[in-house]
């Protein structure tokens, strides 16, 4: 119906972009609440699935502690699924998810049948050495395999550039690509991306 269609298509779906490290966790998870969005986190899924030792966790864990890609056929049928758990949503905000242009293009497809999109790609800006520091750092207290070690730290990051970086180029192309400047305090990057995150919604 008309009624519906206008809802679906009111949804604001955010794709919270960046290097591992960037802070796009953090900032998930303060703005789920202030704008009332589910927060799907591929990594948080994958590391629920490795803690419950579901078929799911033991197929991502090898490629999660050396730092690598979950391959994507695995990913992008677990993001289905957590999307479809949340059928009255307002909107999403999709944390760490597409990291590949595979994703990416699923992303679409996948929103699209929901009579929705993207509403922007908000990508936080860190350089690299803050990145491994504030993962480091991390590691000391997660017991993540994959902070505890400069070098498969900075395999992520690679990775990064290597196959989720060029995202960037696939939303600039819609005009949904917004950059936020990722170092300052927790509080001011919230700050920084409400303010992006109002002017779609004017
Ligand atoms: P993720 O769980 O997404 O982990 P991440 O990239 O490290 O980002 P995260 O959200 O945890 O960190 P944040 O920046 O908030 O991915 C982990 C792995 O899962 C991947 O390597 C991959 O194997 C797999 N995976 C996930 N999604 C996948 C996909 N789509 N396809 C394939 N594989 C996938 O925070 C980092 C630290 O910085 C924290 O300690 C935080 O406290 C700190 N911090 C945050 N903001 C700060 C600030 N402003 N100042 C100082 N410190 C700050």
């Amino acid at each position: 119906s008309q009624i519906y269609k206008l809802k679906k298509e009111n949804m604001t779906n955010l794709v919270l972009f960046g290097p591992p490290g960037a802070g796009k966790g953090t900032q998930a998870s303060v703005l789920k609440d202030k704008y009332e969005l589910i927060h799907i986190s591929t990594g948080d899924v994958f590391r629920y699935n490795i803690k419950n030792e579901t078929e799911l966790g033991k197929n991502a864990k090898s490629y999660m502690d050396k730092g690598q890609l979950v391959p994507d056929d695995v990913t992008i049928k677990m993001l289905g699924a957590e999307v479809d758990k949340n059928p009255d949503a307002k909107g999403f905000i999709f944390d760490g998810f597409p990291r590949t242009a595979a994703q990416a293009e699923a992303l679409s497809i996948l929103l699209a049948e929901k009579n929705t999109e993207v509403s922007a790609m908000i990508a936080l800006e860190v350089d690299d050495e803050i990145l491994v520091e504030r993962l480091l750092e991390r590691g000391k207290t997660s017991g993540r395999k994959d902070d505890a070690d400069e070098s498969i730290i900075r395999n992520r990051i690679r990775v990064y550039y290597e196959e989720t970086a060029i995202l960037k180029q696939y939303y600039l192309k819609q005009d949904k690509y917004f950059g936020v400047d990722g170092v300052g305090s927790i509080d001011d990057i919230t700050q920084r991306i409400s303010k992006v995150i109002d002017s779609i919604q004017a």
